[in-house]
């Protein structure tokens, strides 16, 4: 058989892909290829992992019984994400242990969004309808993505964020139509988590150092400016079907292109965020950390129980 130099495989490597063929873990990728994957797929795993806690805080204050059981399966799903996502970046030779400990030792990022305080119930609507809104907007596309356990785990994950956009937009709906304190208070989250949402989809295309070559290796397949104005589009129409105000004067519908016009994104608040000195950056590593050495019993206990089932199968 004959051997194929390095300049013959990147080129069937991108044959492969311009063709939508998938690249699948024993295939055969370019290195850069391999760690954007792994940069982006942990950095997403982290996301959905620490993304659990803004709102596990309130599972416990509930208003009844039914929003307390769509909120806790609800955390209980990201936690999923989490998994089927660390799976995947292991498909590609990563250490699990290694990703989370570049979380922890603030190596790797996570997304800015859970960076916020969650200071009310009218909250998980916001977060429910604008970050899983945001998150279904980026990870449909995720869908098609040219690695194969990516793309697989993005379609069950896109199916549960679904779910999770529509229980958000019903908590604001009603509190939206309830009593003036429960509009006002569904306006102001609202107001908090507007811009940080769409912050979610990261810099604009000229400061997006990754998504050229991304795009190229089709493992995004719209740019971050594309996506966050599909977001605004469909989600300004749902603010105005509940009588809420997107917090942006400048604010338009442009006849011409179709799309709405929005105003500047404070890109400073942005970089601050994701340097780790947004409003609970601490908070939350702090958190994941606790996670991992108040559970260090349970996985030592597994391995050990482990271990003497083998002895014993041996036996
Ligand atoms: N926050 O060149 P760029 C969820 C980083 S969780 C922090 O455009 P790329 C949920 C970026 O990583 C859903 N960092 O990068 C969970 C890069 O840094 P490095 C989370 C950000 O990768 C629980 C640098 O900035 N979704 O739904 O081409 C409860 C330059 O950016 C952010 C995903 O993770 C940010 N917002 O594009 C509820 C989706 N934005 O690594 C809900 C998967 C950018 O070069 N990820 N950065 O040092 C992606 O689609 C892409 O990674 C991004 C960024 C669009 C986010």
């Amino acid at each position: 058989m004959k051997v194929l130099n390095s300049e013959e495989l990147n080129r069937k490597f991108q044959e492969k892909i311009d063709n939508d063929i998938k690249i699948e873990p024993n295939d055969w990728m370019p290195d850069a290829y391999r760690q954007t994957l792994i940069r982006q797929i942990s950095q997403h795993a982290h996301s959905e992992v620490v993304g659990m806690l803004p709102e596990g805080n309130w599972i416990t204050r509930a208003p009844n019984l039914r929003r307390k059981a769509v909120l806790l399966a609800k955390v209980q799903d990201e936690a999923g994400h989490g998994l089927y996502l660390y799976s995947a970046t292991e498909t590609l030779g990563a250490d699990r242990e290694d990703t989370i400990d570049d979380l922890h030792s603030g190596k790797a990022k996570y997304s800015s969004i859970f960076n916020y305080p969650t200071l009310s119930w009218a909250d998980m609507g916001a977060i429910g309808w604008l970050v899983d809104g945001a998150a279904i907007m980026n990870q449909v596309p995720l869908c098609r993505c040219s690695y194969g356990p990516y793309a697989r785990a993005m379609v069950r994950v896109c199916k549960e964020e679904s779910f999770h956009q529509r229980q958000g937009f019903e908590i604001m709906m009603k509190l939206a139509n309830g009593s003036p304190e429960q509009k006002d208070m569904a306006q102001d989250a609202l107001n908090r988590f507007w811009w940080p949402a769409l912050m979610m989809f990261g810099p604009s295309d000229d400061d997006s150092p990754n998504s050229q070559q991304s795009m190229k290796w089709k493992i995004k397949r719209f740019s971050n400016d594309d996506l966050r104005q599909q977001f605004v589009d469909a989600t300004v129409a749902q603010a105005a079907l509940i009588g809420l105000t997107i917090p942006d004067p400048d604010l338009k519908f442009d006849k011409k292109s179709g799309h709405y016009i929005f105003g500047e994104i404070n890109w400073n608040e942005f970089y601050e965020v994701v340097k780790g000195n947004g409003p609970c950056n601490k908070e939350r590593i702090d958190a994941r950390r606790k996670a991992k050495e108040n559970g260090l019993w349970v996985r030592e206990a597994a391995m050990a129980f482990s271990a003497k089932r083998a002895i014993k199968k041996s036996a």
